[in-house]
């Protein structure tokens, strides 16, 4: 349509304010413009066979496998689909409405949709509550929640990493500071107590009164039980610091009702989007707005954490936002409303009760002595095996977990627990029955581990040497590995069915 209306005109003044093209020359161009699309539409598996066929086979590995690991799910098609979307082409920088780049009517639209569906999911009212869906994903946001409130080399307060927080809580050795948080922060941590699992509030006072943070996070990434928030608001208002809660891991139980809400007693709360809420990989951060507390002259002092909270997102610490995340969070925090969202989440927990005791039943010692919530920590040291053995067997056999520290442990590299959840085989449709076949097949995997390791020796690299030399150990693995990917497969998987 371009070249004709071009070549239509006879006008010589107009023709001449033009480039000028010739017709074969405008031809061509046409020619080439189509074979650029058409090489861009070809599909992955005519365009880059190679890497389809990786992604294929992960696409296998995850349906035929039994998915544990706690912080993974399987999303809905509308996320990937989201995700797969031209929203990914576009710049938006800046906020809804104020953006460094034009041609943002419908990114404005989404973001909006995004803001408000999230507050929703969660029964907030956006008078008391604001909300940044921009974090790429959990690390990122709660860098920028210290970013914002926190001052360069000021005091902030996590659960120790081998204790079962998260490496952005602060997490440093003393040989190393290796989270960010603890390189451009004062970084302390609070501990469980090693006997019960437990956290411990009165130790996690005394600390706070002599350390005086400026921001203490109620988060875990490995913890069966819920958090007291009501504890950690009041040790944050004994020491005048705000109190930031990371519900990452349980933001779907939270969004459904089956826990305890952070909400109500913390400043601010960040999230990552991706574990038991089931959305795509992405992170968001809830800030209050309003009233703080009111001074001794009766003045009311005011929330002021919406602006440095942005800006630390953007320009602070990222670029532009990645609106095809952002949509796919939309859609997600859509789901979260409904009924079948809240029954999935009630299973969740269901199932891990089931996984727990059940574990139980054959000798394995859970951390806490039971769970709450989405996942188990097994304590393998009374059966004398190493997280790191009992995981990489458990890979061979087609279950994916991961080794952790059990509280007590001297070392973060060589841990004696492994962490197991529910939300990705509760996706796939198995209630409490299936998972006394889970808790068979782990014990299963678990025996052969400690049967190669009497072979082996304490290595782990003897221990792998012998995975893949033993005769024995090898077919022993072949058929469990059989049986275990039967099982799953009989599970269906949301999502493309290609890939
Ligand atoms: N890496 C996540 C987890 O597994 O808990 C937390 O970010």
């Amino acid at each position: 349509m371009f070249s004709r209306t071009l070549f239509s005109y006879g006008n010589h003044l107009f023709r001449s304010s033009l480039p000028v093209f010739s017709k074969r020359s405008l031809q061509n161009q046409v020619k080439m413009a189509d074979s650029i699309i058409k090489m861009l539409n070809v599909n992955l598996s005519d365009s880059d066979p190679e890497l389809y066929d990786i992604v294929k086979q992960e696409k296998i590995r995850q349906r035929s496998g039994l998915e544990l690991i706690a912080s993974e799910n399987f999303t809905s098609m509308a996320v990937l689909q989201c995700l797969g979307s031209c929203l990914t082409n576009k710049y938006s920088e800046g906020m809804p409405g104020q953006r460094y780049y034009g041609g943002n009517e419908f990114i404005d639209k989404i973001e909006i949709l995004a803001q408000k569906r999230s507050l929703e999911a969660y029964g907030l009212n956006s008078e008391e509550w604001g909300v940044n869906v921009q974090p790429l994903s959990g690390s990122p946001a709660n860098f920028a929640v210290y970013t914002a409130i926190v001052e360069p080399h000021g005091r902030i307060m996590g659960l120790d990493l081998p204790d079962g927080g998260h490496l952005t809580h602060g997490f440093f050795t003393p040989k190393k500071k290796i989270s960010a948080t603890s390189i451009f922060f004062e970084s302390m941590p609070y501990k469980v107590d090693p006997e019960t699992g437990l956290i411990d509030y009165d130790a996690l006072l005394k600390t706070a009164r002599l350390f005086k943070p400026k921001l203490i996070i109620a988060g875990v990434s490995c913890h069966s039980r819920v958090l007291d928030y009501k504890k950690f608001r009041e040790i944050c208002d004994d020491v005048g610091a705000y109190l930031m809660s990371d519900m990452a891991h349980i933001s779907g139980l939270v969004a459904a009702g089956v826990t305890a809400s952070p909400f109500e007693y913390s400043d601010i709360v960040t999230t990552t989007t991706h574990k038991s809420l089931r959305g795509p990989r992405s992170g968001i951060i809830f800030f209050r707005k309003g009233v703080r507390s009111v001074d001794n002259k009766g003045e009311k002092v005011m929330y002021d954490l919406e602006n440095r909270i942005n800006q630390a997102v953007f320009p602070g610490l990222q670029g532009g936002p990645h609106n095809h995340q952002i949509a796919a969070v939309a859609t997600a925090m859509k789901q979260a409303r409904t009924p079948e969202f809240k029954k999935y989440q009630e299973q969740i927990v269901l199932n891990a009760k089931r996984l727990c005791t059940g574990l139980e039943s054959k000798g394995y010692k859970i951390v806490t002595g039971g769970t709450d919530l989405h996942l188990i920590l097994v304590d393998l040291r009374n059966i004398g095996l190493s997280g790191a053995k009992a995981e990489y067997t458990l890979e061979q056999i087609s279950v994916a977990c991961n080794k952790n520290t059990v509280p007590g442990d001297k070392s973060a590299q060589n841990p004696s627990g492994i962490r197991l959840g529910t939300p990705a085989l509760t996706t796939r449709g198995l209630a409490e029955e299936d998972f006394d076949q889970v808790v068979n097949f782990l014990d299963r995997g678990l025996k052969l581990a400690k049967e190669i390791s009497q072979k082996s020796g304490p290595l782990l690299v003897n221990f792998k040497k012998v995975i893949h030399s033993d005769e024995e150990s090898q077919a022993k693995i072949a058929s469990l590995k059989k049986e275990i990917e039967a099982f799953s497969n009989q599970f269906p998987m949301p999502g493309h069915e290609e890939y």
